[in-house]
């Protein structure tokens, strides 16, 4: 078998001071890191689609990466090189888990019958490569946005005959990631949204979408599927409005639907900032509301408008996120799947294997600090000080719920202006730092 990172070598935990170019400084697996090792805290993937089907291109460039099997004309060879490529790289970088789209599994055929064959071809392949090396699919997926029929949306599509291509379709993904053991299948609903409301049935849309969720579960649960079932919140790009906005969007659409216990979601960093919320606000919003599933781990760039999909190296977003994952008491059967590109001028190999280096060493850095902070307990006891309020006397009545508009206004009367006490934002600002630099 051929080697395809041959200037690779098993990247190691060697910490901050080591002169070794492809080494970890802060990712140590096995550190334990309060009751869990690095490795079982983080649980890493690598996209499929990012690290082995993206070529650099973007809407005004052609593609510029330089990767092992640009020269293999035959699609399905290809294909096959991209995947004993995919298991060599985790395997160096110690990652235990994968995220694919189908079509990055096998190349799409001109009919739905041709594609499933050319899965059918690739998929023990995947499975003989799964049992030698214990690196299983953190998650699978359909591509339901890339092909022409889905240029106005799959489930959302106005053509009955697109929704029925987009069912077959996952019915046959969901099958391939039945059969590869996979944790989870997540739904990115790419194009469903609209560009103008002047031709939506906004209305029919929705429910349809709804209808086509209710028959993925229906059949994840006829084929004994056990993974976690998600949709993943993204605002807008390639639509203008796209139904899945931002966690609570979702939330409220799979209560309304009476989908909520089947659905978790998965909170991608730069899907947040694109939908004007701290990556940490959807994390919080979705831990509350029991719905956080699993992580699509990138970073977006406020002065570019579009979801650029950098690896994470910013440590304050990051420990704000460890600190809501820690809260939530863990990320399984989810993960942190690098949902991640080099940019297009970094083109070498190697810049897919620093890329993923930078995303660990931030995610463990991460962790240590917001796992300090957690421990110290110096963040909630300065939020449970300020809403002590409501521990007695008429907050109590409040959250007890056995206050009316009437007792309000007696207690009101009875009692002085109130004057709310400072928030110490900067105070906290330094906290945090504190831990970042010090944990
Ligand atoms: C695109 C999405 C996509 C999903 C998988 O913006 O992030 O990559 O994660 O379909
Ligand atoms: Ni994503
Ligand atoms: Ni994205």
């Amino acid at each position: 078998m051929s080697e395809y990172f041959p200037e690779v070598p098993h990247v190691e935990y060697e910490g901050p001071d080591s002169d070794t170019e492809l080494a970890f400084d802060y990712y140590d697996p096995d550190k334990q890191v309060g009751d869990k090792t690095m490795k079982e805290h983080l649980r890493f993937a690598v996209s499929f689609w990012h690290a082995f089907t993206g070529d650099g291109s973007d809407p005004f460039g052609a593609p510029t990466m330089q990767r092992p099997w640009d020269d293999i004309e035959d699609p399905m060879e290809k294909a096959e090189a991209r995947i004993e490529a995919n298991f060599e790289l985790l395997d160096k970088l110690g990652v235990d888990y994968f995220c694919y789209h189908d079509r990055d599994l096998a190349p799409s055929g001109d009919t739905i019958e041709e594609s499933n064959e050319n899965l059918d071809e690739i998929v023990p392949l995947i499975k003989e490569k799964i049992d030698e090396t214990g690196i299983g699919v953190l998650f699978g997926s359909a591509e339901l946005f890339a092909e022409p029929k889905y240029a106005v949306g799959a489930a959302s599509s106005p053509s009955a005959d697109v929704f029925a291509h987009a069912g077959a379709q996952v019915k046959k993904a969901l099958e391939v990631t039945n059969e590869l053991g996979g944790e989870g299948f997540c739904l990115w609903g790419g194009r469903e949204g609209y560009k103008t409301l002047l031709n939506t049935d906004m209305g029919l849309e929705q429910d349809n979408v709804a209808r086509f969720l209710t028959m993925v579960a229906d059949h994840a649960d006829e084929i004994g599927f056990e993974g976690q079932l998600m949709l993943e919140p993204k605002p807008k790009e390639p639509m203008k409005f796209q139904y899945d906005h931002d966690a609570a969007t979702i939330h409220a659409f799979l209560q309304k639907y009476d989908l909520d216990d089947r659905f978790t979601l998965n909170i991608e960093t730069n899907h947040a900032t694109l939908a004007d919320r701290p990556f940490a606000h959807e994390l919080r919003y979705a831990r509350l509301n029991d719905i956080l599933g699993s992580i699509d781990a990138n970073q977006g760039d406020k002065l570019v408008g579009w979801d650029t999909d950098e690896f994470p190296f910013s440590l304050r977003d990051h420990t704000l996120a460890m600190y809501e994952i820690l809260q939530n008491g863990g990320i399984a059967p989810g993960g942190i799947n690098f949902d991640a590109k080099v940019r297009r001028e970094s083109f070498e190999p190697v810049d897919l294997v620093h890329g993923h280096i930078t995303g660990m060493d931030t995610y463990a850095r991460a962790l240590e600090a917001a796992h300090a902070l957690k421990e110290s307990g110096e963040l909630e006891e300065f939020v449970d000080e300020r809403y002590s309020s409501y521990d007695e006397g008429i907050g109590q009545q409040i959250v007890e719920g056995e206050a009316d508009l009437a007792d309000l206004e007696e207690y009101t009367l009875d009692n002085d202006v109130p004057h709310p006490e400072s928030g110490r934002e900067e105070k906290l600002n330094a906290l945090l730092n504190r831990y970042i630099l010090e944990a």
